[in-house]
């Protein structure tokens, strides 16, 4: 997940380059200062380079930013766009993720059509501090229990505790700064790719 101010001065495009060479599997275009205009132009350069690079790129909040240069899911929050809305007008074939910070989000969530949830914030977080209360790890497990969907572990989660999050039911995680605001963004997403893959092996 992109965030400009997180990056030590590196655009987006240098960032996320970096991170998909280290393996992230899944992209998250998440700007909430530029304009519309730019923010266009940002996202329609990422979708250049995740699409060579095979990798979904997914536009968070804007539904007409992913609409507009195809991208391949669009994420809205509990503020958002409602995600059965969100969910017609992206139709039935583009992912629709929804966070959720609590069991009712969630079923909510998932009867309206969500693809996989954003489960958070685990930890508090500088990143979103107008984010939910943290739910902790046992908040996740008690979610990842009721929940079929997938569902990626946000807010806090760095090399530390993905694989707590792992354990605790989560198929994945959702990451900021443990990535964007590495020194070494390619190895910072190696390291996380490759504790959450030896995670979810012992899980199985
Ligand atoms: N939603 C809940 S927490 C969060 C979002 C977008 C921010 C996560 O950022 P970080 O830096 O990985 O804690
Ligand atoms: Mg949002």
């Amino acid at each position: 997940m992109t965030d400009a101010g997180l990056a030590r001065g590196r655009s987006h495009l240098a960032v996320i380059e970096a991170a998909i060479a280290g393996g992230a599997t899944v992209v998250q275009y998440r700007e909430k200062a530029a304009s519309t205009r730019q923010m266009i132009a940002e996202a329609q350069a990422l979708r250049e380079l995740t699409r060579r690079a095979g990798v979904p790129l997914i536009v968070n909040d804007r539904l007409d930013v992913a609409l507009a240069i195809d991208a391949d899911g669009v994420h809205v929050g509990q503020d958002d766009m409602p995600a059965a809305l969100a969910r017609r007008l992206i139709g039935p074939d583009k992912i629709l993720g929804v966070s959720a910070a609590n069991l009712a989000e969630a079923m909510q969530a998932a009867q309206d059509g969500a693809d996989y949830l954003g489960v958070g914030p685990i930890f508090a977080t500088p990143t979103k501090p107008d984010a939910a209360p943290p739910i902790g790890m046992e908040g996740l497990r008690a979610i990842c229990r009721q929940v079929a969907l997938p569902i990626v572990a946000i807010g806090g989660i760095n090399a530390a505790n993905a694989v707590d999050a792992i354990r605790a039911g989560a198929h994945g995680v959702a990451v900021v700064s443990a990535v964007v605001a590495a020194e070494d963004v390619a190895a910072a997403a190696s390291q996380l790719r490759a504790m959450v893959a030896e995670a979810r092996r012992q899980d199985v």
